[in-house]
């Protein structure tokens, strides 16, 4: 079985941790999770980019070494992943002995191959991007755009990687592996900027500009400028793990698909002899309130605060449910409330209490068995049977938000069918077809509650769990087996309450 190995971007510690950080982590656990569910034997890496001017000079602001500085912040973004449930294997830094030692070994293997040369460079420089700039990117009246800050005119010797060698490479490659980039329409957007002839990539600075990166091991008077080190982090967590290379898939925000990931990695993976990932996930972009993040004007979200005062599952199921992969979304204190609200609370809440409490009330806290099905449970059979076929496909296509929609959409229909059987109403009678049919609805109810939750598993698996538990269910280890409707929770001790998703009124 070859393993499915996926990774996150690693994020830069210049500052704490952000909902959009949050969001790639999440949706990369849930499909890390969805592909251990469905069998794959999954390796899931995330971590930190820690090199870069903007650390240095953050670092210098604050008056700490640049390492001490990175020591502060990694662990926050360790604490996230602790926190949001994520279930990554590893967690690389790119100031870690051993990926630097794979940085230097892939430079120098390509630079003894003539696919790293030096030559003068003179360009228009942004501090702020750490990048230079082409006469493409000035504004019409001349001007360079406010992103790029403080831009200067320099002269210097660099280092250089034949990107546009690999050109036709390349498109030909994209071309002939739809599923390389994902959303597909995605790939366009490459090809696109591969219609243009590519100029080799400075992957250097010298010395006295830049100290906080790794040292060219052919020539330590330049470090390794950003991309060459942090790109390689997918391979070096994995360099002396059998079977892990290539990755398979690499998920990651729009803003870094083009150039870094579709362009430079593959070109860089090709060059070096090493196999290209089987695919890049570029997911959109979260705004909050309507607008761009930002710590400064307070439109921010603090992952780990929201985590304390919501629940770690609130703020899972909230970015999968809302966001479409691929596509931006806004993230809203109101549309937050009304989805944890309606959904969460008051439809898959409501339907666990119910459940156990009328367990507990009609049948002394133990499922009863199910008896010949009436309409009503054929219908919830079959509507459950027609979601479980619907929701799988979505998920592997990574619309999670619509898979989510449907799950819910058979909670809500369980809620509609005990309003339909009305136990309590059953429960008065004395009549042996009346007290058949309160058992059958009870079971009814119970195992609709485990099946429509399962399939939410790799969304909020804690809650899953836990609605197992109070259910008094351990599930086998093949999640497909666990999705066939049947009489497994007969004879299980319920619980009494359970309290999920509380009112968020009652919080600090
Ligand atoms: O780009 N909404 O780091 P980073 C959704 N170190 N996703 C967002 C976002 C938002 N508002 N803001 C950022 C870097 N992201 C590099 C990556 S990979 C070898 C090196 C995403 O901390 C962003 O798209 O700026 C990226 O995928 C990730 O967060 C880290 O961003």
């Amino acid at each position: 079985m070859k393993t499915f190995y996926i990774t996150t971007a690693i994020d830069y510690v210049n500052g704490s941790p952000h909902l959009g950080h949050a969001y790639e982590k999440v949706l990369t656990d849930v499909i890390a999770r969805f592909r251990r569910m469905m069998g794959d034997d999954v390796y899931f890496l995330t971590g930190t980019d820690e090199h870069g001017q903007k650390i240095q000079q953050s670092a210098r602001a604050q008056g700490v070494e640049p390492q001490a500085f990175v020591d502060g912040i990694a662990p926050q973004f360790k604490e996230m992943c602790a926190r949001l449930d994520i279930s990554n294997d590893d967690f690389i830094r790119t100031t870690e002995p051993r990926h630097k030692q794979v940085v230097c070994n892939l430079l120098q293997q390509l630079y003894d191959k003539g696919e790293i040369y030096k030559a003068e460079y003179q360009g228009y420089y942004s501090t702020r991007q750490e990048q230079f700039l082409q006469e493409k990117d000035r504004n019409e009246d001349g001007t360079w755009p406010e992103i790029f800050g403080e831009v200067t005119e320099i002269t210097e010797s660099n280092y250089f990687f034949k990107l546009g060698a690999y050109q036709p490479w390349l498109i030909d490659y994209i071309k002939s592996h739809p599923d390389f980039i994902i959303p597909r329409y995605r790939a366009k957007q490459v090809l696109e900027f591969l219609s243009e002839p590519l100029n080799d990539l400075c992957i250097s600075r010298p010395k006295d500009r830049l100290e906080w990166g790794i040292p060219l091991p052919f020539d330590p008077d330049f470090v390794t400028y950003v991309w060459f080190d942090a790109l390689t982090n997918y391979y070096s967590a994995v360099a002396d793990k059998p079977g892990l290379w290539p990755a398979s898939f690499h998920v990651i925000g729009k803003d870094i698909l083009v150039p870094p990931h579709a362009v430079y990695w593959p070109i860089m993976l090709q060059a070096a002899g090493l196999a290209v990932p089987q695919s890049i996930l570029a997911h959109g972009w979260w705004s909050v309130n309507g607008s761009k993040m930002s710590k400064s004007t307070g439109n921010f979200v603090e992952p780990i605060e929201f985590v304390d005062n919501f629940g770690v599952d609130a703020l899972r199921y909230f970015l999968i449910r809302e966001m479409s992969v691929g596509q931006d979304s806004d993230f809203s204190m109101d549309q937050f409330l009304v989805r944890y609200n309606s959904e969460l609370a008051n439809n898959l809440g409501n339907l666990v209490n119910r459940t156990l409490n009328m367990t507990n009330r009609f049948a002394t806290a133990v499922v009863p068995p199910a008896g010949d099905p009436g309409e009503p449970e054929a219908a919830l059979q079959a509507l459950w049977e027609k979601t479980r076929d619907e929701v799988i496909p979505l998920f592997e296509e990574f619309q999670f938000n619509v898979g989510l929609e449907r799950a819910l959409a058979f909670i809500t229909a369980t809620n509609a069918y005990i309003e339909q059987r009305a136990p309590w109403k059953l429960g008065k009678s004395e009549e042996p077809a009346d007290q058949a049919l309160l058992q059958t609805s009870l079971a009814t109810m119970a195992e609709a509650l485990r099946l429509g939750t399962s399939l939410m598993q790799a969304v909020i698996p804690g809650s899953v769990d836990k609605i197992r538990g109070v259910l008094g269910y351990t599930a086998g280890h093949v999640w497909r087996d666990e999705l066939n409707w049947d009489d497994r929770l007969q004879g299980n001790a319920v619980a009494k309450t359970c309290i999920l998703f509380p009112r968020p009124e009652k919080k600090a």
